[in-house]
């Protein structure tokens, strides 16, 4: 037994997680009955602990961010996701549809001056075809050669390639070829099919999701991978919904990096229909913990302080997450749903946030190279 060995295990209140602490010092697999363990014992610090142990062999003190910038092109979406307050059926005052000249006009503006990522990802509208994303991708590239453009869930690949006629390896490389670089993580919600049947209606297959992120991955297009916690769904579902992601990335590689999402409770259809409380920090940490204990093939989790506020995602960095996501500028899907933190953080509001919680900040591009 190594000296860390006994280290890692004086922080156990728990006996039970003994056996889960001398795998993860192995650099063993956990398996999901040690997933549900790690969900349902009550000792957090303990589950803390060991994904902290993990982010240190992983990436020391190492914390990351991004200078980023989301935008929506269309908030109008035909798909019926219950959880969702940003959708908006056509007709609806709200309802839009941006051009690729407003987004370029957009972006020129002042305040997204040094932006390094668009991320973007947006509602399922039928009018959208290939030839708008050619077109708004290929003319960002020539306006802004070194924006990086992050775009689409593996959901909306799927809807527009189909919408489009054409298939979704298609869809794929022509969005390559025109300046797609690499996908956000969003629209995994939750894989398991009981589910995804009351809170995702029209997109109920998980299949979709997997098999797209996996055509993506072959062709060399790197995405992330989320999971949507905290409102009718048990810890075996989360657990089976991880170990989905773990088996994908067994195959392919292609996922970067996971963010947990905390289901966020205001003006949607789920939480009128049912009665959800929003999620608690400790919550909030355990799904930070045991993403980093079960995901041992996924570099980087993590903390997505717009979802958790950016105290929680402080705390986040010392129960296994290792990156702070970015300054986003504007955020509008949490905060439609009730997020009350800013829109946007500036880079050095990140690198206090980071440092003060005894962390070493870091700019980095998508690809987690970074800055000088
Ligand atoms: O696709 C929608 C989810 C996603 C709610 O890849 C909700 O770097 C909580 O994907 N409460 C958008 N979640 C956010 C997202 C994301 C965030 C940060 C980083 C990255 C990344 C991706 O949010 C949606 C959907 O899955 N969502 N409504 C809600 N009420």
């Amino acid at each position: 037994m190594t000296r860390m060995s006994l280290d890692l295990k004086r922080h156990l209140k728990d006996p039970r997680l003994v056996p889960i602490a001398e795998k993860v010092e192995r650099g063993e697999r956990l398996t999901f009955e040690d997933g549900l363990l790690l969900y349902e014992t009550p000792d957090l610090s303990g589950v803390g602990a060991m994904a902290h142990h993990v982010r240190l062999r992983l990436h020391g003190l190492k914390t990351y961010y991004v200078a980023s910038r989301r935008l929506s092109y269309t908030n109008i979406c035909y798909t019926h996701c219950q959880f969702c307050a940003f959708q908006a059926k056509p007709g609806d005052p709200r309802a839009y549809v941006l051009s690729a000249d407003d987004i370029i006009r957009e972006m020129e503006k002042p305040e997204n001056h040094g932006v390094r990522e668009l991320h973007m990802v947006a509602g399922h509208y039928p009018k959208l075809k290939i030839d708008y994303f050619e077109d708004l991708f290929s003319r960002l590239k020539a306006r802004f050669p070194d924006l990086h453009l992050k775009v689409f869930t593996m959901v909306e690949m799927d809807y527009y390639a189909r919408v489009s006629g054409i298939s979704v390896e298609e869809f794929i490389d022509r969005c390559m070829a025109a300046g797609l670089e690499s996908c956000p993580g969003g629209g995994a919600e939750i894989f398991a099919e009981e589910i995804r049947e009351e809170i995702c209606i029209g997109k109920k297959e998980a299949d979709i999701w997997l098999r797209v992120a996996e055509i993506a991955h072959r062709k060399g297009l790197p995405t992330n991978c989320t999971m949507l916690y905290g409102h009718i769904e048990k810890p075996a579902h989360r657990v089976d919904h991880l170990l989905r992601l773990r088996e994908l990335q067994d195959r392919t590689g292609g996922f970067l990096a996971y963010i947990p999402l905390a289901y966020q409770v205001e003006d949607n259809e789920l939480s009128r229909k049912y009665e959800i409380h929003e999620t608690t920090g400790a919550q909030d940490l355990r799904e930070v913990a045991v993403a980093r204990l079960l995901l041992d093939n996924i570099p980087h989790i993590k903390a997505y302080w717009v979802m958790i506020t950016e105290g929680l995602a402080q705390i986040g960095l010392s129960y296994g997450a290792n990156d702070m996501d970015g300054t986003i500028i504007e955020e509008t899907i949490a905060h439609l749903a009730g997020a009350k933190t800013p829109q946007g953080l500036t880079k050095g509001e990140l690198d206090r946030l980071i440092r003060d919680a005894g962390f070493e900040p870091l700019e980095r591009d998508n690809l987690y190279q970074v800055y000088a």
